[in-house]
C-alpha cells in the first residue's frame, strides 16, 4: 500500500479456520484504513461483514450473490467470470464489478484453466457496462495491453510477491498511469 496499491483482496481458501481468518482480516482491515485502501473478502461474508469490509469477491461456485446479499451490507461485490455469459449474468445479478480472468495462463491458480487473451476480455467489455478487474498472468510487461482491452484496473499477485513488493508494485504503476 506504500507503493499505491489501491485495493487488497484477502483470500484464504478455507485451509484456516475461521476464528485464524477473522484474526487476519480485523489486522487487513486496520492497515487498509491506515492507507485508505479498500480491503475486499474473497467469499466469507459472513467475515466481511464482521470486519466491515469494504466488499466481498465471490467465485462462479462460492456463495451466490443473493444469499452473499443477506449476510453482507457493503456495497462492493465482485463476481469472477471468464466468458461473456457469465460476465453479463453476474452483472444481471447485481455486481458492481467484475473479477475477469485468467486473462493469461498463470500458474499462481491450478484450477483457473487456460488463459482467455485480450480478445475475449474486449467483448466481455463490449457487453458488459459495471468496472472490470482483470487477473491472471499479469505483469509490467503486458499490463498496458491489459488495459487497453478494457480493463479498468488490474489484479496481480506474483508480478509482486515474493520480490521487493514497493519496488515491482512501482514499476507496474509506472506502466499503468
Ligand atoms: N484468480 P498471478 S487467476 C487468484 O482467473 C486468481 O479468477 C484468477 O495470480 C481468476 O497474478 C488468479 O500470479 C491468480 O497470475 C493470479
Amino acid at each position: 500500500m506504500e507503493a499505491g496499491i489501491k485495493i487488497i483482496q484477502y483470500r484464504e481458501k478455507k485451509l484456516l479456520p475461521e476464528h485464524e481468518i477473522l484474526k487476519t482480516a480485523k489486522k487487513l482491515k486496520t492497515l487498509t484504513k491506515k492507507h485508505n485502501a479498500l480491503l475486499i473478502i474473497n467469499d466469507h461474508p459472513t467475515i466481511a461483514q464482521k470486519i466491515h469490509a469494504d466488499g466481498i469477491h465471490l467465485g462462479q461456485t462460492d456463495t451466490n450473490i443473493k444469499e452473499a446479499k443477506k449476510i453482507f451490507s457493503g456495497k462492493i461485490i465482485g463476481i469472477s467470470a471468464k466468458t461473456i455469459n457469465e460476465a453479463k449474468q453476474a452483472e444481471a445479478d447485481g455486481a458492481t464489478y467484475l473479477g475477469i480472468g485468467p486473462i493469461f495462463n498463470t500458474p499462481t491458480k491450478k484450477d483457473a484453466g487456460k488463459g482467455i487473451g485480450l480478445e475475449t476480455l474486449k467483448q466481455i467489455k463490449q457487453n458488459t457496462t459495471i468496472p472490470i478487474v482483470a487477473i491472471g498472468g499479469i505483469t509490467k510487461t503486458n499490463a498496458r495491453m491489459v488495459l487497453n482491452a478494457g480493463a479498468n484496473s488490474i489484479a496481480v499477485i506474483s508480478a509482486i510477491i515474493g520480490k521487493d513488493i514497493k519496488k515491482e508494485t512501482q514499476k507496474l504503476q509506472a506502466v499503468i498511469q
